[in-house]
């Protein structure tokens, strides 16, 4: 990191390599810094040789800003400032970047993306404004484009403004650097704006769309996939498994695989009668999770005053019957208390069931296995057809192929630009 960072410094770079530098920084921070976004920043001085960079390394930690500034302690004089998201205007867990950049002799800031976050969404750009600096949100410039016959008009107007002029120009690739961006920062920019997470569904299944067996611990994928499962883990703030998950697999639910080693998720278990804690607590959840780090999710009748005494995260949820959860009051109740973006839901069939029938999911990944189980007791995904749904949504779909499996990754955001 130390290399990358002083064999750029000084190297003079065009506004559009110094974007993309900043997008590269911002990728960086993935699986650490959520729920907060992963952002990368980018200074330029006058003669446009870079000056510092730096990213949101970790949640709670040094904004990119701050980082990028720290990164060679010079002078800012009329230096411009690449940030691929608005500079913050609050005062959260550290001080304002906005308010920190105003301060200093800063000539222009080009940031790429709106801060949806309603602390800051246009706050930070009105704080450096205010300060005299020059301020230029990409994708404001790039939607006020718009298509058709506007798009064509302004492709031979000649914008006064030199940056405005230069993005316009390099409209496609801006552009594409914001698509990567947003899916970057996809689970941040939905939550911002929403009181349900961002919610991604995985599981794994046979050729005949089996994903478990009742009562017995069924591995469908290996090792290659696990990795990547880790990975997705570690991006996300909270694993979601239902009550038999935990009682028939005794998963670990932590990451065993390279960088996510150091991230540990919050674990939240759908368990409608608090059986878990009632019944058996030398179960491996418990050994590789604090009791700070789990959360119950129980019925509104159910009595748990024993167990919050003993220092339990539980949640009281309506239940219909005795082992129907409201999946949707619980997962905006997960937000809510927990302050988190995004819940990574493993199982089981049930949990599955309920989430895609009440179309509460953004993103799934389905790892397929070449086998067939024919067992007695094997277990599907109720009220659900994987091939209609595939058949259904086919451009939502992308493919990747592994030793044993194939992926079957499902996106409804992609390209759509609804941010
Ligand atoms: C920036 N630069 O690198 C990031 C920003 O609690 P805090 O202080 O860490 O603030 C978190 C919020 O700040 C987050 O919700 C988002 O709006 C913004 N993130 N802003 O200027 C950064 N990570
Ligand atoms: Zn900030």
């Amino acid at each position: 990191m130390t290399f990358y960072l002083k064999k750029k410094i000084g190297l003079r770079i065009s506004f559009s390599a110094a974007m993309k530098i900043a997008c590269d920084q911002a990728e960086l921070g993935l699986e650490q810094t959520t729920p907060n976004p992963c952002v990368g920043c980018v200074i330029l001085d006058s003669a446009n040789a870079v000056l510092g960079l730096g990213h949101h390394k970790k949640f709670g930690e040094a904004h990119a800003e701050v980082e990028a500034i720290n990164s060679n302690p010079s002078s800012l004089q009329d230096v411009t400032v690449f940030v691929t998201l608005e500079p913050c205007a609050h005062e959260g867990k550290t001080p304002s970047c906005a308010k920190l950049l105003a301060e200093k002799p800063i000539s222009k800031v080009i940031y790429l993306l709106k801060d949806p976050n309603p602390l800051v969404s246009g706050e930070g750009q009105k704080i450096l404004e205010s300060a005299g600096i020059k301020v230029y949100c990409v994708q404001t410039i790039l939607d006020s484009l718009g298509e058709g016959f506007r798009f064509y008009l302004n492709g031979f107007k000649k914008f006064e403004d030199k940056v405005v002029q230069h993005i316009v120009d390099k409209k496609s690739f801006y552009k594409k650097l914001v698509q990567k961006q947003k899916y970057l920062n996809r689970q941040f920019l939905h939550s911002m704006t929403s009181d349900v997470p961002y919610i991604t569904l995985k599981w794994a299944q046979t050729l005949n769309f089996v994903l478990g067996e009742k009562e017995n611990r069924l591995m469908i994928t290996n090792q290659e996939v696990q990795k990547e499962v880790h990975h997705l883990r570690a991006c996300h703030d909270v694993i979601l498994v239902g009550r038999n998950t935990i009682l028939n697999d005794d998963p670990l639910l932590n990451n065993r695989f390279g960088s996510s080693k150091r991230k540990l998720n919050k674990i939240a278990i759908l368990d409608p009668q608090l059986e878990i804690i009632k019944s058996s607590t030398d179960l491996k959840v418990f050994e590789t999770h604090s009791k700070n780090n789990l959360i119950f999710i129980t019925g509104k009748d159910v009595d748990i005053n024993h167990e919050k005494q003993m220092g339990y995260n539980i949640i009281q949820v309506h239940q219909e019957g005795e082992n129907k959860l409201d999946i949707l009051e619980a997962l905006k109740l997960i937000k809510k208390i927990h302050k988190i973006n995004s819940i990574f839901v493993e199982g089981g069939p049930e949990v599955f069931s309920s989430i895609l029938n009440q179309n509460l999911f953004d993103e799934i990944y389905v790892f397929s296995a070449f086998t067939v189980n024919l067992n007695k007791h094997r277990l599907r995904i109720r009220n659900f057809n994987f091939f209609k749904f595939v058949i259904k949504n086919l451009i939502k779909f992308r493919v990747r192929i592994y030793d044993q499996s194939i992926l079957f990754h499902y996106y409804s955001n992609r390209n759509t630009g609804s941010f």
